[in-house]
């Protein structure tokens, strides 16, 4: 059986930066892997990462939000992750279960436990063997977000996430936090404020730690 590695933090953290080298790392070393990301890493998903990310007149209600990412989890978890793992791949994700605790139980305040139980249903209780959490400010994480949007030569915000208030990120943070702090055998907080070269030695350390290189 594969590992199963989640990338974590609120938006502008750096963890696709991270996934993406985390990659690279596995790819030199030749360990077969899967890169992956929700919502969106199957077919089926990418329609539904449209209508989620997607800002439109007729915004969903939290409970449609929240069904919508647990119906892309069981489609990816079925069809991408469970696959990869039996066929022995790490798979390296970008988000996963805690990213809906946080954003849709804390951001949203939607019921934590009913989260819970909507996560075990649509992976069929398949948990990461290690979660990153990318953690640093919210300010930084925003400012991030603002100059690659900037870079990219664009003003409006259409995306639904990166429109809401600092202090939803905020609660979102929190939650991770809290998440991290009753499971800190699964999770490793990293300091996500440091230069990508110093962020990456540190995850390339966890990786080689839980594959055994
Ligand atoms: N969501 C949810 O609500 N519930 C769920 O269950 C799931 C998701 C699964 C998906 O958005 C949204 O769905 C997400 C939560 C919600 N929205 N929010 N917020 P997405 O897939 O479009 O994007 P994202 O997951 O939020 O991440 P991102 O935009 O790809 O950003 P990131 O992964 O945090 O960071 P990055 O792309 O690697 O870096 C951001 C910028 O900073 C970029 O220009 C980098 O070059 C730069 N960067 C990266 N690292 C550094 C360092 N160390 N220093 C300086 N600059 C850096």
């Amino acid at each position: 059986m594969g590992r199963l590695i989640t990338f974590e933090g609120i938006e502008g953290c750096g963890k696709t930066t991270q996934a993406a080298l985390a990659g690279e790392y596995l790819q030199r070393l030749r360990i077969p892997f899967v890169l992956t990301e929700e919502p969106g890493g199957t077919p089926f998903g990418k329609r539904i990462r449209e209508i989620l990310l997607t800002k439109t007149l007729s915004e969903p209600a939290a409970k449609a939000e929240l069904l919508l990412f647990a119906a892309d989890r069981a489609q990816h978890v079925k069809e991408v992750i469970e696959p990869a793992l039996e066929k022995g791949k790490a798979v390296l994700c970008d988000r996963f279960i805690d990213a809906t605790v946080a954003y849709q139980g804390f951001g949203r305040g939607l019921d934590i436990g009913l989260i819970k139980t909507l996560n075990a249903f649509s992976t069929g209780s398949l948990r990461p063997d290690l979660t990153l959490l990318f953690d640093l400010p919210v300010e930084t994480a925003l400012m991030r977000v603002r100059a690659r949007r900037s870079n990219k030569g664009l003003d409006a915000v259409d995306d639904r996430f990166e429109g809401e208030e600092a202090a939803f990120h905020r609660k979102v943070r929190e939650g991770y936090l809290r998440a991290a702090a009753e499971e800190p055998h699964r999770f490793r907080i990293i300091d996500a404020s440091r230069e990508i070269s110093q962020i990456q030695s540190e995850v390339e350390g966890h990786l080689a730690k839980l594959l055994a290189i």
